[in-house]
């Protein structure tokens, strides 16, 4: 091969002229369409491909580095991605925005324009999926050489509308206009079992004759690191059957059963799973986790064995993590294919996994540690089955020849006899176990894994979530960047440890009035969202009060609801006083079968519609809960916050990432001692932070004492106020009663301490209402909040796995 061709790929250079040439040529020969017939779609997959080629340049050399080198790689298994739009993070890493402007300014395009037509990847939930986008950005950046390894979805987390209020789902259809940045790779195709049953021969050698058999294809999407610098590759699976048309069937008129097969296939990564924090029982579930997990296994093993010839010195070059346990079924793979296809002991490749495999748990919450039944998981994966046996045989002897004083049920992978639990599979099968916080891994070691931190008290490590910079400052708020770059420089980029320098200006008059000029820029911009999508009007001086993120019990939605009223009411009470105006804002999607959320979400609006139209309020007070909540929609909010909502029960969230990001763009917390805003409280200091409510040795208190949320309601005239205007129909005149199951839970099993933490989460916003009124002051600590969270990077975090956990060097 001439090797000085190869390297004369990457000449096309990054100046305007060039960018404009090669769009032309993308949108000619490429789309297809001549420039004066061209929409703004063609346009975008033009600049798009033109972007893709550069990226595609750098993607080349790593991989090359990599391969020569042998390094070790890092391989991140998470059934969620969820990476929003591309091109706009390819733009910014590769520093090209000014000449792509230029380039476009020719034919009157805007680029936002461009930008916007592209699709929002949803391939993930929430806070899971996000962090596992951040850690790909951060890896790249790192240049640690990595893949991420998921699912490709066909159809990614609903879409959400409302109609009358309520949550209506629809189908989300990422991959209609096509999907510029994934690159096919039709040779990498391995062969997937499932079901049947196993022989043996006596002679050691095990056969799996499978019932049914699919394809995973991959598909490859670059990660472009902080200018270009190291690229990585996302490669998620999609399914395809082994067998095409049944033709006999075909001919003899029985068109729809001769596509059965396939159709069966491609179900399993048709559709993401629409659950946050509970794993849906079901077997499509199990196929899809053991589907990509094995496929990854298969893929990573296959390029290990082009760079080294002896199966046995994998944990030397190869770190696999699993995000949560949904790819936790990886233990008993990766035990399969080093026995029965690699032909290793079973102790042998039992050490080799426990080196190999790592493990990270993101809940405390019992019923989002999936469990299996023992006959569906046999019925699926026998030869697992039969591997976890093994496993759980020998765990538990080696325990009890320990002797030590640990209730060995605690410690079975198979439960009673009869569920698999894939939490103690995973912790077993690890070398290390994370949690995402300080205090959750705390609690990780008190709680859920108490027996097995006693066992293995070096295996539990904490690793404190974080968020990548770029996108979350960077790319979505131009005005804070700037005023940054010009202040402090460039630095804090690539290492947000450096933003620190903006403490120095938080006196400074200047950098003060600038730096509230940028927020009230993206107020406006947000205000503008908020009249399109909800045609409501909302003054852009008052305090943006914020709470995104999935709607659950844990976190508290109902709480700012209580809350909402309850101003409401002092406000009629009182409209003359001096209130601090305020626009509540909301987004979040309810689980399609979590009723109490969807209760939740048609109570906000609800009291959305009565407030609002409310002449005696006025603009004091606005409720907007914005529709269909995803990366894009999040990357409009946060810049423009002023208030961080993070009230969950405390011990319950685990870490929380985006407090990160909304203090990151300077919003004040508003929050309980859970999950991370622990560790952001320590950094901003507590009179840049309002703390109220239970702290979660309260809870845990409270949770073996029994509480009384009626007396504490009967209490309290506030609250109780509240409750009588829900339940009475004040806000759904047209069905008083709808709300009584809400208001029922909180009178008699008020799981989550909604009523006990009502009154001080009342009081704390009577605090902000004063502390947004010094407008001066607030600025100040809005600012102190920018400069001093730098340390929640998901740089510093994946530099903690890189040398706690996968032992690879980071740059
Ligand atoms: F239940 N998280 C999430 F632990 O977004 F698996 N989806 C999930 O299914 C789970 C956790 C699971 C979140 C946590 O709730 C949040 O506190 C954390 O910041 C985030 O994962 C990333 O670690």
């Amino acid at each position: 091969m001439d090797t000085n061709a190869m390297k004369n790929w990457d000449d096309r250079g990054t100046t305007a002229e060039a960018i404009r040439a090669g769009m032309i040529d993308k949108l000619v020969y490429s789309v297809g369409k001549d420039p004066e017939h061209a929409t703004l779609q063609d346009w975008s997959t033009a600049l798009g491909l033109v972007v893709r080629d550069h990226v595609v340049d750098h993607w080349f050399r790593a991989s090359h580095r990599s391969h020569e080198e042998k390094k070790k790689r890092v391989y991140y298994l998470s059934m969620e991605f969820l990476i929003g739009r591309l091109f706009n993070d390819a733009i910014a890493n590769l520093q090209i925005e000014p000449a792509v402007q230029e380039a476009l300014s020719t034919y009157g395009l805007e680029l936002r324009d461009l930008l916007d037509q592209e699709s929002d990847a949803a391939l993930g939930n929430g806070g899971l999926g996000r962090l596992a986008a951040c850690f790909l950005d951060s890896m790249s950046r790192l240049e640690i050489p990595a893949f991420g390894y998921g699912i490709r979805y066909e159809h990614g987390l609903f879409r959400q509308r409302f109609h009358d209020g309520w949550q209506i789902e629809e189908a989300e259809d990422w991959l209609v206009s096509g999907h510029v940045w994934e690159f096919e790779r039709l040779e990498a195709r391995y062969t997937i079992k499932f079901g049947g049953h196993i022989s043996f021969d006596g002679q050691g050698n095990t056969k799996w004759h499978a019932e049914e058999t699919v394809f995973a294809m991959a598909y490859d999407t670059p990660i472009t690191g902080w200018q270009g610098k190291h690229v990585n590759t996302l490669r998620l699976w999609s399914s395809r059957p082994t067998e095409i048309l049944d033709l006999r069937r075909f001919n003899s008129g029985d068109y729809l059963n001769a596509a059965e097969k396939m159709i069966r296939a491609e179900t399993i990564s048709r559709v993401l799973y629409p659950d946050d924090t509970t794993p849906e029982g079901k077997e499509l579930r199990l196929k899809q986790e053991y589907f990509f997990t094995s496929a990854s296994l298969q893929d990573l093993i296959r390029r290990y064995l082009t760079e080294h010839d002896d199966i046995r010195h994998l944990p030397d070059f190869v770190s696999i993590q699993m995000n949560d346990t949904h790819p936790a079924i990886a233990v008993a793979e990766l035990m399969r294919l080093l026995t029965d296809e690699h032909r290793l002991s079973f102790v042998d490749a039992f050490d080799i996994v426990q080196k190999t495999l790592s493990y990270t748990n993101h809940t405390l919450l019992p019923e989002a540690l999936e469990r299996w039944h023992v006959g569906l998981f046999r019925k699926v994966l026998p030869r697992h089955m039969q591997i976890i046996e093994w496993i759980d045989f020998h765990h538990l002897a080696e325990v009890q020849s320990r002797n030590l004083a640990v209730s060995l049920e605690d410690v079975r992978i198979i439960g009673h006899g009869s569920e698999v639990r894939m939490g103690n599979l995973a912790f077993i099968g690890s070398k290390k176990v994370n949690g995402v916080s300080a205090l959750h891994t705390e609690l990780m070691k008190q709680t859920v894994f108490a027996e097995f931190h006693r066992l293995y008290p070096d295996r539990i490590v904490n690793e404190t979530n974080g968020i990548t910079p770029r996108r979350w400052l960077y790319e979505c708020n131009p005005p804070l960047r700037k005023l940054l770059m010009e202040t402090i420089g460039t630095d804090w980029i690539a290492n947000l440890e450096k933003i620190d320098a903006a403490a120095a200006f938080a006196t400074d008059a200047s950098f003060k009035e600038k730096f509230a000029a940028a927020k009230h820029a993206n107020k406006i911009r947000l205000a503008g969202v908020i009249e399109k999508k909800l045609g409501l009007r909302v003054d852009p001086t008052a305090l943006f009060d914020v709470q995104i993120k999935r709607i659950h019990e844990y976190k508290r939605q109902f709480l700012n609801i209580l809350e909402t009223i309850a101003l409401y009411q002092a406000i009629r009470r009182s409209p003359a006083n001096d209130w601090t105006p305020r626009v509540k804002i909301f987004g979040g999607k309810a689980a399609p079968g979590y009723h109490v959320a969807k209760q939740i979400i048609k109570l906000a609006n609800d009291v959305a519609k009565i407030v609002n139209s409310d002449p005696v309020v006025g603009d004091r007070l606005k409720v907007a809960f914005l529709p269909n909540y995803n990366v894009s929609l999040a990357e409009v909010i946060i810049p423009a916050a002023d208030l961080s909502e993070q009230i969950s029960t405390a011990g319950m969230e685990a870490s929380g990432t985006g407090n990160m990001k909304l203090a990151l763009n300077g919003a004040l917390t508003i929050g309980t001692l859970d999950g991370a805003n622990v560790e952001i409280g320590e950094r901003v200091g507590p009179e840049n932070i309002y703390i109220f409510g239970l702290t979660s040795e309260d809870v845990a208190e409270i949770r073996v004492k029994g509480y009384d949320s009626r007396a504490t309601i009967e209490g309290d005239p506030v609250l109780s106020d509240v409750l009588r205007a829900i339940a009475e129909g004040d806000f759904s005149p047209d069905d008083p009663s709808r709300y009584h199951d809400l208001t029922d839970i909180l009178y008699n099993s008020d799981y989550f301490l909604v009523t006990a933490d009502f009154q001080s989460y009342f009081q704390r916003q009577r605090d902000v209402d004063h502390g947004f009124r010094d407008t001066s002051r607030w600025t100040e600590r809005a600012i102190l909040n920018t400069a001093n969270v730098g340390w929640f990077s998901s740089d510093r975090t994946i530099r903690g796995y890189a040398a706690d956990i996968w032992n690879v060097p980071s740059v």
